[in-house]
């Protein structure tokens, strides 16, 4: 007979129970997916059942952040434990193997092996490239890191920008062909034929809604045209935010939304958007049920997150890569038997917090490495006070600070914003000029990280640079009002 998982944590047996009796432990994770699921309520209309129902029978985390709004950066900082600037990792490279701070960091996975868990991967858990083979042999079977995906003949969005991945539309016919589909179906054979005898950690990373927005006619048909509600945007609503961040954001592969309406291409978007969304989860359902078919859901611990959240035309953009809500903000579900059902926790927390949560769920020894708080209070009862924001990173320098009424973004230029969540959930208002809220400024600027690394070799941003003191843009120097909105 297993003892539950929170009778463990709380009686602090834990590291003695034998690993025969601890928790398994299934991790899902999607790639750039916003708080566009229906229970987060990011989009009127997403349409999301699996992911609603796995929140219905576990605790969803509403105030949840992204260390970086970036995949490697971000999957680095959970997996290892460490804020992006505490390691230097800011960018899509290098990987966390091939920098200093965490060649030798032990992954969330790999505490799992060496527990002696049976441990595997599958998709894209750490990010495509960043672990070296030695990492594959060791604790962490990694299956389907990158399995391919058909391309459409030709680009079926239309416009200005040439990425190979800034594509979105329906394709292919056929969504057993989805890199989705595939890792589902490569998951779901491992749950068959997992050992009885051992617990185990399973990551099942999904591909999508990361561009290209792909998904077959179906799931577009879940979203009509003629009734789709498109996010709320104000105009020149970036008239009020810092050069700094323009700076930071220029440039991107991701088309501006000025460029979408040109094009007429803002509606295909979010619409494949949403649409790429209801196919991932519908992956979400099938890994789940597959879970149930085996027996041993009564004993596994399933984690949800995404890496960071997308714009879909807010603040002017689409894409990632923002310190703002809709870049920062993700979903984050812990479900188990013995976890409440159903509600849900409006404290800020950290995508670094999975790591010591699952340590703590499942008896594991806590680790000095590692920068996250635990969420086992909040999971015992969510009403707990957690006295940590949440804190977003971008590139050496730049932090949001989220609390649960404020979000405070300082650059590293020094300059800021500042915006009142509770009444401006869009952040369309910086406060941060304004004298009567130089006690909220200073209370959150507070939690600034205090180790603040220079970005590692090969992680530097493409663009900025800083010398002497001085800011320059692709070796310009940057002069202080000088920058064409
Ligand atoms: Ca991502
Ligand atoms: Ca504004």
């Amino acid at each position: 007979m297993r003892r539950p998982f929170i009778l463990m944590a709380l009686l602090s047996i834990s590291t003695t129970v034998p690993a025969a009796e601890r928790p398994n432990v299934l991790m899902i994770a999607a790639d750039d997916l916003n708080d566009w699921i229906g229970c987060l309520k990011g989009h009127p209309q997403a349409q999301t059942p699996h992911m609603d129902a796995l929140a219905a029978r576990g605790v969803l985390f509403t105030n949840a952040h992204c260390q970086s709004p970036l995949c490697n950066p971000s999957r680095t900082s959970l997996l290892t434990g460490q804020r992006p600037s505490s390691t230097g990792i800011y960018t899509l490279v290098p990987g966390m193997r091939q920098v200093d701070t965490t060649h030798e960091a032990v992954t969330l996975p790999q505490s799992f092996g060496r527990a002696g868990y049976h441990t595997s991967v599958f998709g894209k858990i750490y990010h495509d490239g960043s672990i070296l083979p030695k990492d594959r042999a060791a604790e962490v079977t990694v299956w389907g890191a990158a399995p391919g995906m058909p391309k459409p003949k030709e680009r079926l969005s239309h416009g200005n920008w040439d990425h190979p991945a800034m594509d979105w539309g329906v394709f292919p016919e056929d969504d057993t062909q989805q890199a989705d589909w595939k890792i589902a179906d490569a998951a779901i054979e491992q749950l068959k034929t997992l050992p009885a005898e051992k617990p185990f950690f399973m990551g099942v990373g999904f591909r999508l809604p990361h561009v290209p927005c792909f998904a077959s006619q179906k799931w577009f048909d879940l979203y009509p045209t003629s009734t789709l509600q498109m996010p709320p945007v104000k105009e020149n609503d970036r008239d009020d935010v810092p050069d700094f961040a323009w700076y930071l954001h220029w440039k991107l592969p991701e088309p501006r939304l000025s460029a979408l309406k040109q094009y007429n291409e803002w509606q295909p978007l979010v619409r494949a958007y949403l649409a790429s969304i209801s196919l991932m989860d519908s992956q979400v359902g099938r890994v789940v049920e597959a879970l149930k078919a085996t027996g041993r859901d009564k004993d596994t611990l399933i984690v949800f997150w995404s890496d960071h959240g997308w714009h879909l035309g807010e603040k002017g953009i689409s894409g990632k890569n923002t310190l703002w809500e809709r870049s920062t903000r993700v979903p984050l579900i812990f479900a188990g038997p013995d976890l409440p059902h159903g509600v849900s926790c409006s404290q800020p927390v950290e995508l670094l917090d999975v790591y010591p949560t699952l340590l703590e769920l499942c008896g594991l020894p806590a680790r000095s490495d590692v920068e996250g708080h635990s969420l086992v209070p909040q999971l015992r009862d969510v009403a707990t006070p957690r006295q940590w924001p949440a804190i977003t990173t971008h590139n050496q320098g730049n932090h949001a600070v989220r609390s649960e009424k404020w979000r405070y973004i300082r650059y590293a230029d020094g300059s800021q914003e500042l915006y009142d969540m509770v009444a401006d959930p869009n952040e369309w208002t910086n406060l941060a000029a304004k004298p009567e809220y130089a006690a909220v400024i200073h209370d959150h600027a507070h939690w600034l990280p205090k180790i603040d690394l220079p970005a590692a070799p090969g992680s530097q941003h493409r663009l900025l640079e800083r010398k002497d003191g001085e800011w320059f843009w692709e070796g310009e120097r940057i002069v202080p009002g000088e920058l064409e909105r």
